[in-house]
């Protein structure tokens, strides 16, 4: 039997992955919490070869993991590897994202060379530990007025309050839970709102 890595077996993620390309996704970002290094390289490489040249695959935490996959970029949180040494070793062409979670942080992600700022919790989400408090969509109009990076909701973002996170400022939005049971339709009705 096919072992897991954290949240399903190397087919069962990519097929998921697969089903989400299908969709219409432009970025993947692979989020392992409980995997080993071993496990999330064994894992992003494969991404890697089934990810097309037109959508991008970040890879969450490691930026070592994210260069030995050769990933388009890497997603760092507060407590991880500060964006500008994360930016040393990635370069200039791969994307780097940041985490944030109150208007301080946006500020502070907002002078580094990020090409993307991830705010939230928006709602409550069910999907990380520990979240931080939900911010609101007053959360996000306060990280607009911030930043003029690209500007990512995250944290239960539905397909009802998706277009309410875009009118709050918001650039696109990122989803785990929502896309979980139909990744592929869920993912085009997504775009549909926001287009
Ligand atoms: N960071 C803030 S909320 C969150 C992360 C990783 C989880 C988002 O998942 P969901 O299921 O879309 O709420
Ligand atoms: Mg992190």
């Amino acid at each position: 039997m096919p072992s897991r890595i954290g949240s399903g077996t190397l087919q069962e993620i990519c097929h998921f992955a697969r089903e989400l390309i299908a969709g219409g996704a432009t970025l993947i970002q692979l989020r392992e919490k409980h995997a080993s290094a071993k496990e999330i390289l064994r894992l992003g490489r494969e991404l890697r070869r089934i990810v097309p040249n037109n959508v991008s695959l970040i890879i969450n935490d490691r930026v070592d993991l994210a260069i030995a996959v050769q990933a388009d970029g890497v997603h760092v949180g507060q407590d991880d590897v500060p964006p500008e040494n994360a930016r040393r070793i990635i370069g200039p062409q791969r994307t780097l994202g940041i985490s944030t979670h109150m208007p301080s942080q946006v500020q502070a992600a907002n002078q580094t060379s990020a090409d993307y700022l991830a705010i939230g919790p928006v709602f409550t989400t069910t999907s990380k530990t520990n979240p931080d408090p939900a911010i609101g969509l007053e959360g996000i109009r306060e990280a607009r007025l911030r930043t003029q990076k690209l500007l990512v909701a995250i944290g239960g973002v539905t397909l009802q309050n998706c277009r309410s996170v875009i009118d709050a400022g918001a650039d696109s939005v990122a989803v785990i839970s929502e896309l979980l049971a139909e990744p592929r339709k869920t993912t085009a009705q997504f775009l549909l709102q926001l287009r």
